[in-house]
């Protein structure tokens, strides 16, 4: 095994300690966009060769966060859209936002500047902008970050969800299986992992074919496939390699985002086929079967199956067994809930009977250099008085701690799937006959790991939802930009930014000062 092979196969926690973060680049201090740098503003005196000062640099590095956030979930519904022969939708924020938020947003100027697939040109503009010389008025900056949280929220999330739906069927809430105990020794195993529903789904339907074949899913392509179809779900993004690791899976067919590189040299120390399906989502020594439309994905499902098939005979003696000896039950959870299937009549009873406090949407990654457990420990205090919606990878945490039980905690599905969460905070806040920035609606994004939960993070603030990002600080850095963002989320809603990378922290900010 070569030495990068080695590496790949450690774990992801002890591969985030041997390579401790930049100190600076971490708060989101280094000034990159040009090569004259990178340069370094430790302090707020300090200004680069440009002579950007440490405000600007902070809020353009939020900003290219935020794009990179939104070209993601935005190119995930692009794909979709050229996988279905359909075109982009017009007027569509005009259709889905609340009137009044929407009139909002564009008497400030923050709406997508034309229709159509016209928002590709904001995000573009939102990286322009933020090149050498070009917007230095770090408030500008952070005004655009709003336009593109929304453009995020309805272009990403919304439409995603949307196509998703509208062509393979509404998640129902079921109980359906966590963790890698779902992996079955005796069976053809194949992991999807990756974002999109158009190979994922084909498989889906191929696998039904199969008797001897266990589809397992990874990170969002398997919290979708949970939600509508019941297929297990073995992992999120931090124990990604776990899955292979195993030594029991055949194949692992990805597509596109949080899909780690180290999975191509992880896949070379088994015997599993990696396999790349996005045009996009390229990796050494997989073999490509690329899918742009129903006819690829099918003929895609079916060569996966057989190569997998023939996988199963080249593993290592003794994995089977090793495997039973390690590896749990597999746990059961509650999920597939969605806009359709939350009371919200009923949750806003609940609240004005004070039987909560409120809610709080707990969404997106789980990091390695986050103490997963403490967060997944104090939300369940939390849950003594608040109901939790959660998706993504945080979901999977709290289904496999037992907490999914469509009472205190909702499972609402993949990270696109936070447009379910929008609607239910909109449906509460009708049934209150209140605007979503006047209830009680905090969104948390405690272990942030993709740009993509700074894009939903500042979806939710256009809303008006008060809003805590946790580590890591790419916000808090700078007072003038922390002063900014809170003075224009307090003015256009009342609601607040909360800054706290430790759970303690956030529960007595949160307990003592309401949402
Ligand atoms: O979109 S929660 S690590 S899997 S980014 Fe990725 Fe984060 Fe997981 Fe899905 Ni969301």
């Amino acid at each position: 095994m070569t030495e990068s092979a080695m590496t790949a196969v450690s774990g992801i926690d002890e591969r985030a300690a041997a390579m401790q973060p930049c100190q600076i680049g971490i708060h989101a201090l280094c000034c990159k966009h040009c090569m004259m740098g990178p340069c370094r503003l430790m302090n707020e005196n300090r200004k680069s060769v440009c002579g950007a000062d440490q405000a600007l640099v902070v809020a353009r590095n939020i900003l290219r966060f935020a794009a990179g956030g939104a070209a993601a979930h935005c190119g995930h519904a692009r794909h979709t859209l050229d996988f279905l022969g359909k075109r982009a939708p017009r007027r569509y924020i005009r259709k889905k936002a609340p009137p009044y938020l929407y009139e909002l947003w564009d008497s400030i100027g923050v709406l997508p500047s034309r229709d159509g697939d016209g928002h590709f040109f904001d995000i573009s503009e939102a990286i322009h902008l933020t090149t050498f010389g070009v917007d230095a008025d770090f408030r500008d900056i952070l005004r655009w970050c709003l336009r593109i949280g929304i453009i995020d929220g309805y272009f990403g999330l919304y439409l995603a969800t949307g196509l998703e739906h509208g062509k393979w069927g509404f998640p129902k809430p079921r109980r359906a299986t966590v963790s890698l105990g779902c992996i079955d020794p005796g069976k053809v195993n194949i992991a999807i992992h990756g974002h999109e529903p158009l190979a994922a789904s084909a498989l889906v339907e191929e696998a039904a074919r199969h008797e001897n074949v266990n589809l397992v899913g990874v990170c969002c392509s398997g919290v979708s496939l949970q939600a509508r179809y019941g297929v297990p779900l073995a992992a999120h993004v931090t124990l990604q390699e776990d899955v292979v690791r195993t030594g029991l899976i055949e194949a692992m067919v990805v597509d596109v985002q949080c899909v780690m590189p180290s999975l191509s040299e992880m896949c070379e120390c088994f015997h599993t086929r990696l396999i790349t399906t996005s045009g996009i989502g390229r990796m050494p020594n997989a073999i490509h079967l690329p899918v742009t439309d129903a006819g690829s994905a099918a003929e895609m499902a079916r060569k996966v199956i057989g190569i997998a098939g023939e996988g199963k005979t080249k593993r290592r003696p003794g994995a089977e067994a090793e495997f039973l000896a390690k590896a749990g039950k597999p746990v059961k959870a509650l999920v597939g809930f969605s806009g359709r299937s939350v009371d919200a009549k009923g949750l806003w009873e609940r609240y004005e009977k004070k039987r909560i406090r409120g809610f709080i949407a707990v969404v997106g990654c789980v990091s390695p250099r986050s103490d997963r457990d403490a967060w997944v420990t104090m939300f369940r205090e939390l849950s003594e008085e608040y109901v939790i919606f959660t998706t993504g990878c945080m979901g999977f945490e709290f289904a496999r701690a037992g907490l999914l039980d469509g009472e205190r905690f909702f499972h609402l599905g993949s990270c696109v799937n936070n447009a379910h969460i929008a609607e239910i905070f909109r449906a509460i806040s009708e049934e209150a006959g209140r605007r979503i920035d006047e209830m009680p609606f905090l969104v948390s994004a405690p272990m942030a790991v993709t740009e993509k939960c700074v894009a939903i993070g500042l979806f939710f603030a256009a809303l008006g939802c008060s809003i805590h990002l946790g580590y890591p600080h790419v916000f808090s850095a700078n007072q003038q930009v922390v002063s900014c963002l809170e003075e224009t989320l307090g003015d256009l809603f009342k609601s607040r930014i909360l800054l706290c990378d430790h759970p303690r922290n956030l529960y007595g900010r949160i307990r003592e000062n309401g949402l």
